[in-house]
Parts: structure tokens; C-alpha cells; sequence
């Protein structure tokens, strides 16, 4: 794996020079923080067919969280259009709180990214080269 694209979800949003590193807030309902990290071989999204991991980790001890199933949404606000919509196909991989996904985009241009699992959901917005 080279480059890692990381999204990681606890505290307060930041996003850091590189496109991929953000952290933002959630309300945790329940229990506590969930830690997500979104990577891919590449580290950034572009145009076309994607494929991606998302794991699940525990804010407090850092151990993965299997979070029942996950599915990942994303929207791009078009100008004068509706806005453009796509799913990825979000799977579990073998290890607990490992999920794999692959995603298809028209376009380059930043999404709105949602991803929502058993117990929480979070956005944040990635951009796609
Ligand atoms: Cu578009």
C-alpha cells in the first residue's frame, strides 16, 4: 500500500494539507467514538472506477469495531443540475471492522461523502481527481 488516505473521525474537523486527511466531529449516540479510516492503493479518488477499504476502530483503545453492515453515498452539487448521486458496493473484509468497497465516478469534483453503519453515520467531503 502506498499512499494512505485517511478520514479519521473523533474529535474536531480539520482538514490537512493533503485532500485526504480529514477528522471531524460526531455525536456519538451510544457508546463511544468510532474512529474511521478511509484508504485506497493510491491515496486520492479519481474519475472512474475506485476501490477503497474502511475500518472501524475504537476511539478509546484502538481496537476494530465491527460496526454491522456499512454502506458509503456520495453527492456532488452540479451547477443548474440536480446533484450527482453514486453508492459504492461496501463489503465485509476478512478481519473484523475491515470493510472493502468500490465506487464508479463520472466526473472529477469534490463529494459529499456519507457513510453509515449499524448505530451511527458520519459526512465529510473527499475530492475525486
Ligand atoms: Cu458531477
Amino acid at each position: 500500500m502506498n499512499r494512505v488516505m485517511a478520514i479519521v473521525i473523533t474529535g474536531v474537523l480539520l482538514l490537512a494539507g493533503t485532500a485526504w486527511s480529514a477528522e471531524k466531529v460526531i455525536q456519538p449516540r451510544k457508546a463511544k467514538d468510532v474512529v474511521i479510516t478511509l484508504t485506497s492503493e493510491s491515496g486520492q479518488w479519481k474519475a472512474g472506477k475506485n476501490s477503497f477499504a474502511i475500518e472501524f476502530t475504537s476511539a478509546k483503545d484502538k481496537q476494530p469495531v465491527d460496526v454491522g453492515k456499512v454502506s458509503l453515498s456520495t453527492s456532488m452539487a452540479m451547477t443548474g443540475m440536480a446533484p450527482m448521486i453514486a453508492g459504492a458496493t461496501v463489503s465485509p473484509d476478512k478481519t473484523p471492522g475491515r470493510y472493502l468497497g468500490s465506487i464508479d465516478f463520472p466526473d472529477p469534483g469534490t463529494r459529499q461523502v456519507t457513510v453509515t453503519w449499524d448505530g451511527g453515520s458520519t459526512k465529510f467531503s473527499v475530492p475525486v481527481r
